[in-house]
């Protein structure tokens, strides 16, 4: 029996993304409800916290998509709280007090394994984890083009536009999926607001160079995987630089871009090693990605900035 077949023992099913949901927590929620639906569950979606979403993407892809997700205050009536993307008890998740509590998540664990809790962090997207329990239960993802879609904008946020893409799972997803469509290339192209343009001049703008060891630190203030990419893909440009390094923060602690203009210091070898113990990177030899868990530095860096964690680190990588 699937993952997804045995929550069938519950009859009313409230899925919840994380706050603010992103493309890939709706993706996510969107390929679950789609399941339960058909097998006549009475299921929902909803999200809390403090704001609506707000970002043009993210309403055009509930548009066409036709994602009925909702914003509530509180938890309507159910018998399983489903969350996708986020785990109970974190701070980006609202939280409601439920009899029963399943999960679906990609972020490094926060609690043991239970058998309502799918975490696996090997996967670079939630919509990954959800397209593989679909395809667990027999359910053909690509014949439904609104959920493909869907699924394809999830992996392509939480990937940097892809570039950051490279675990194999969720290559097989994006090239199962892939079909020329409009819609998509549209949400592509609107995955950056006004305010990111003006986090990644302010980001470039305050870089830090590292004469000696030639990589450079950049800082960003909280923003989307796509706009690190971007800072990324401009910064390693620059005539004297070996590696960039473009970070900003996530709930969960620091999503890290990493670029390479030298062979000597791969960027997969840079970000894995950067991530070494307190997260996890990897990526191709002249572009990576990474997340590195503000628990683990909590632990391992008490007191510790970002920034100073990264300079230590890069002092003995590129030694
Ligand atoms: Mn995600």
């Amino acid at each position: 029996m699937g993952f997804l077949n045995q929550l069938l023992k519950y009859k009313n099913i409230c899925i919840q993304c994380h706050n603010s949901p992103d493309a890939d927590a709706l993706a996510a929620a969107y390929g679950v409800y789609t399941y339960l639906k058909l097998q006549d569950i009475n299921v929902s979606i909803i999200y809390s916290g403090d704001y609506e979403i707000q970002k043009k993407d993210l309403l055009y892809m509930i548009d066409i998509c036709e994602i009925p997700v909702e914003y509530v205050k509180e938890l309507p009536k159910t018998d399983l709280l489903l969350l996708v993307d986020g785990q109970y008890g974190r701070g980006n998740v609202y939280r409601f007090e439920a009899d029963n509590i399943a999960m679906i998540d990609h972020h490094m664990p926060s609690m043991k394994k239970t058998e309502n809790a799918f975490i696996d962090y090997s996967y670079q997207s939630c919509s990954t984890i959800v397209w593989e329990l679909l395809k667990e239960e027999g359910y053909d993802v690509k014949a439904n083009e609104k959920l493909s879609i869907a699924f394809l904008y999830g992996l392509y946020t939480d990937t940097s536009s892809y570039v950051d893409l490279y675990k194999k799972h969720d290559i097989a997803m994006r090239d199962e999926l892939s079909k020329d469509y409009p819609e998509l290339e549209r949400l592509k192209k609107s995955s950056m607001s006004l305010e990111d343009l003006m986090i990644a001049g302010e980001a470039l703008y305050h870089a830090y160079f590292d004469k000696e060891k030639q990589y450079l630190l950049i800082s960003a203030m909280h923003c989307e995987q796509s706009v690190l990419g971007i800072i990324g893909d401009m910064a390693i440009k620059v005539d004297v630089a070996k590696v960039s390094i473009a970070y900003t923060d996530i709930d969960t602690g620091y999503q890290v871009s990493i670029r390479s203009a030298d062979r000597e210091y791969l960027a997969n070898e840079v970000a894995e090693k950067l991530c070494d113990g307190i997260g996890s990177g990897g990526g191709h030899i002249d572009k990576a990605g990474g997340v590195i868990s503000r628990d683990c530095i909590c632990e391992s860096y008490a007191g510790w900035e970002i920034a100073d964690i990264i300079k230590e680190r890069m002092e003995k990588i590129m030694k």
